[in-house]
């Protein structure tokens, strides 16, 4: 019980590495931008802890310590590990979480899946997720939820311990009532998160469709409204909003509700693109497209992304034009999830079908028009690829927010480049100079693809300007700062005992 901040995310802030029979600690390999940043914020406060699950044949004596000591480049924290048998960690996350929230979520009513949901077992990990906070927490200090697979961590830990705030980020979009209450324990997750100090999201629409939803189940009163900031919806596209509730109270307690995107390290990302190495992988890359445009598209390999619609865009694109053909290639990076789940394997096989499909079709021995990469790129060459595109081509039916967008406008340096973005992606809210497309239309996104492999330098530098001021503007530096003044403005919790367990 000695922690100011306690950052309770699903996942640990390391990989363990086994060296000569001792187990090291390293930073994470895999695709995902967000564990460095919740890192970053244990520098803000004089104690942090973390707690996170991990794989135990027999949780009861699981053969790791449960708790241990980090000390890496972000200071000295505490990881507090939750012992989970292979059982749970399937029910919690891959079926409960993947198979039931994430459609909702992101609006896939048809992919859905209730029937192998089981409830006791997502309370019982939830439970186990908010005692283990409880046990970090110092008194008074700020407990930090993530996402959606602890959205009963919240209510559980109020109870548990009254004196502390708590702060729940969601990294998804968040649906309205109509979506949101196909879930059956929808009143208990709503409950749930009235029990926190401040409720984050990337953007307005997703606090509006989180009071929708909770105002179709429980008695809360929004108590300000405010326009929305220019920064967030200067332009109406699919998912910009003209004012938000940024303050509701239910049972005579106040909450603060956030919109508060985040960004990504546009310093590191710059500091990246100008090493004389990636300038040299920039050259290799170019003289393998000779006189080919690149089109880049990153993302993992989950419908939501809409990696098949937009294979289907990009042959549609060598069907009708084809003086493009030998002229432009498309390097589709897909990066599965560490999941093995049916869903996204068949999502998988679709993805080879279709790029096996375009690469016989159109393509010959000297020019392939598709490269379909299903390992992760280092993020270095990454950076070297966002360099080396015409366009990245960024396209999810639903995507919280997007870092792959705003990354692709960190690296561009040079000022050129395209981005051509869905306007269901959270980002497009603030990017809004992208060339903004509709994955649902056919039409859409071929119009899309097609301006922006044929758009003139001025205005391709134009846009970029104006996206690089907004991404560099509301950077990971400007989201951090936004939580941090979220957690100063939360209500001070009550002068209340902790329960004595
Ligand atoms: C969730 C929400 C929200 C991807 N492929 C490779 C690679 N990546 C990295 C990118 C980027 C990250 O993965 C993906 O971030 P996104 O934001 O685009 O998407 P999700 O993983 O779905 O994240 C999303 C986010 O949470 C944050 O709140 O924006 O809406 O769904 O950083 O660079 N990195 C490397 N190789 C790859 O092949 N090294």
């Amino acid at each position: 019980m000695s922690s100011n901040l306690v950052i309770v995310y699903h996942r640990q802030p390391y990989e363990e590495v086994e060296v000569d029979g001792r187990i090291e600690y390293r930073e994470n390999k895999s695709p995902n931008g967000i564990v460095p940043t919740l890192k970053s914020f244990f520098g803000r406060f004089n104690s942090g802890a973390w707690v996170a699950w991990k794989e135990a044949e027999d949780p009861t004596d699981p053969g790791f310590d449960r708790v241990i000591e980090i000390d890496d480049q972000y200071g000295r924290y505490t990881v507090s590990r939750l012992p989970l048998s292979p059982e749970q960690v399937t029910s919690f996350y891959h079926v409960s979480s993947k198979e039931a929230f994430w459609p909702i979520l992101h609006g896939f009513k048809e992919r859905y899946n209730y029937d192998p949901v089981d409830w006791p077992t997502f309370r019982e990990v939830n439970w186990a997720f908010a005692e283990a906070a409880a046990a970090e927490a110092a008194k008074g200090a700020i407990v930090w939820v993530h996402d959606y697979n602890l959205w009963l961590v919240p209510g559980y830990l109020r109870k548990l311990r009254p004196d502390v705030k708590i702060s729940f980020f969601h990294h998804t979009p968040f649906p309205g009532a109509n979506m949101f209450n196909v879930l059956p324990w929808r009143r208990e997750i709503i409950e749930s998160l009235l029990a926190c100090d401040v409720i984050g999201f990337h953007i307005p629409r997703y606090v509006n469709n989180f009071v929708s939803s909770a105002r179709s189940l429980c008695d809360v009163t929004v108590e300000t409204r405010e326009p929305v900031k220019p920064e967030l919806g200067s332009q109406a596209t699919a998912l910009t909003e003209r004012s938000l509730p940024t303050r509701i109270s239910y049972e005579g307690k106040g909450i603060n509700l956030q919109a508060s995107p985040v960004g990504v390290d546009v310093d590191f990302i710059a500091e990246v693109a100008g090493r004389p190495e990636t300038a040299d992988k920039v050259a290799e890359i170019k003289e393998e497209l000779g006189e080919a445009q690149l089109i880049l598209s990153v993302g993992r390999t989950d419908y939501t992304k809409g990696g098949i619609e937009q294979l289907l865009s990009y042959e549609r694109l060598l069907e009708t034009r084809p003086d493009l053909r030998g002229r432009v290639r498309l390097m589709h990076v897909s990066v599965a999830a560490n999941t093995n789940m049916v869903a996204y394997e068949a999502i998988q096989t679709e993805l080879e079908q279709i790029a096996g499909r375009i690469n016989g079709r159109f393509g010959s021995f000297e020019w392939q028009p598709l490269a379909l990469v299903s390992r992760a790129v280092p993020f270095t060459d990454l950076v070297a690829y966002y360099r080396a595109a015409d366009v990245a081509w960024i396209t999810p039916l639903a995507d919280g927010m997007n870092l792959v967008a705003k990354e692709f406008c960190a690296a561009r340096t040079d000022g050129d480049g395209v981005l051509v973005l869905s306007e269901f992606a959270g980002a497009a809210v603030e990017m809004a100079s992208a060339v903004i497309t509709n994955p649902f239309s056919a039409k859409s996104m071929d119009s899309a693809i097609s301006s922006a492999l044929a758009m003139e330098e001025e205005e391709r530098r134009v846009r970029m300007r104006e996206m690089r001021a907004i991404v560099a503007k509301q950077d990971i530096r400007f989201w951090a700062e936004d939580q941090m003044q979220a957690f100063d403005s939360a209500d001070m919790p009550e002068e209340a005992e902790i329960p004595a367990s």
